[in-house]
This record gives structure tokens, sequence and C-alpha cells, in this order.
């Protein structure tokens, strides 16, 4: 899919290039397409295939275990609620479950991601996908912070 949307916007620019090309003095002008097409193309994020591999994260009262892990891009990480009460998992950046939802509304991206209180009670689990490298920080928003208390890294490389 990413692969032929970049090859579509590259053909429209060759085109764009080959309509300048009638009269030559269009030829300068033909310079900023080409630009454009490489905004399009470095803001397109580069996606793993699903590796086959899955790691269990378990959410305790009040605690991530473990909270620290590093994974290859492609791994499926399955949290399970083991605690006997509501937690979330919010990426650091977001305040409460509120931000979450509108997050997972606006951002269909595959670095969006977490899941509400409401929807992860004890016995519940939520499974991602992380297949995007980078380090990806969370938190509970009822027992933690950023940094601090209910709080977990999952590095992805
Ligand atoms: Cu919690």
């Amino acid at each position: 899919m990413k692969i032929s949307l970049v090859s579509s916007v590259v053909v429209s620019a060759v085109l764009l290039v080959g309509c300048g090309a009638d009269a030559p003095d269009a030829a300068s002008s033909g310079a900023k397409p080409p630009s454009e097409v490489e905004a399009a193309v470095t803001t397109t994020i580069a996606t793993v295939p699903p590796n086959g591999e899955s790691i269990t994260i378990q959410v305790l009262d009040n605690s991530y275990r473990p909270s620290e892990y590093e994974i290859k891009a492609g791994t499926e990480v399955v949290f399970e609620n083991r605690g006997r009460n509501d937690h979330n998992i919010l990426p650091e950046s977001i305040k409460d479950d509120a931000g979450l939802t509108a997050l997972l509304a606006s951002d269909m991206s595959p670095t969006s991601w977490g899941i509400e209180s409401s929807a992860f009670t004890p016995g519940d689990s939520f499974t991602h996908l992380f297949n995007v490298p980078g380090v990806y920080k969370f938190y509970c928003s009822i027992h933690g912070a950023p940094g601090a208390g209910m709080y977990g890294t999952l590095t992805v490389s």
C-alpha cells in the first residue's frame, strides 16, 4: 500500500516535469514539485511486517511487569490486566483517557496506541503490534505519571 502510494506521487511529479518541458524556460519552475514529493515521502512511516514474535507484559496493582522491555520491530505485545483494579496504558504525551480517545480518533498511524481504563478492567488484555522502531514510554494515569509510579518503557529496534 505505502509503496504504491509513493509510486503514484513520483509518477505525478514526472508528469508535471513533462508538461513543463513544452516550454524550455519552464524547466526551472519544474524544480518545485520534486521538493514537495520529498516532503511527502519523508512523512511516510516505515513499518515492519509482523515477525511472529509475541511477548506479554503483566499489568498489576500497580506496576507493569516487566516495566522495561527491548523488542525487535514487528513484535506483538500483549498487556494483560492481572490486577484487581482498572488501569490504562497511555503514551507519555497523553494526559488521560479522554486524551487517548482523541489521539486514537485523529491519528491512525501505527505509533498511535494505548488503551483506556474503561476497556482495560481486571481480566482484560490489550494487544498492539509494534512495527515502527523507537522508544515507547507509557504510564497509567490512575497510578502513575510520566517517569514515575506505574510507568514503563518499550524499546523497539
Ligand atoms: Cu494503574
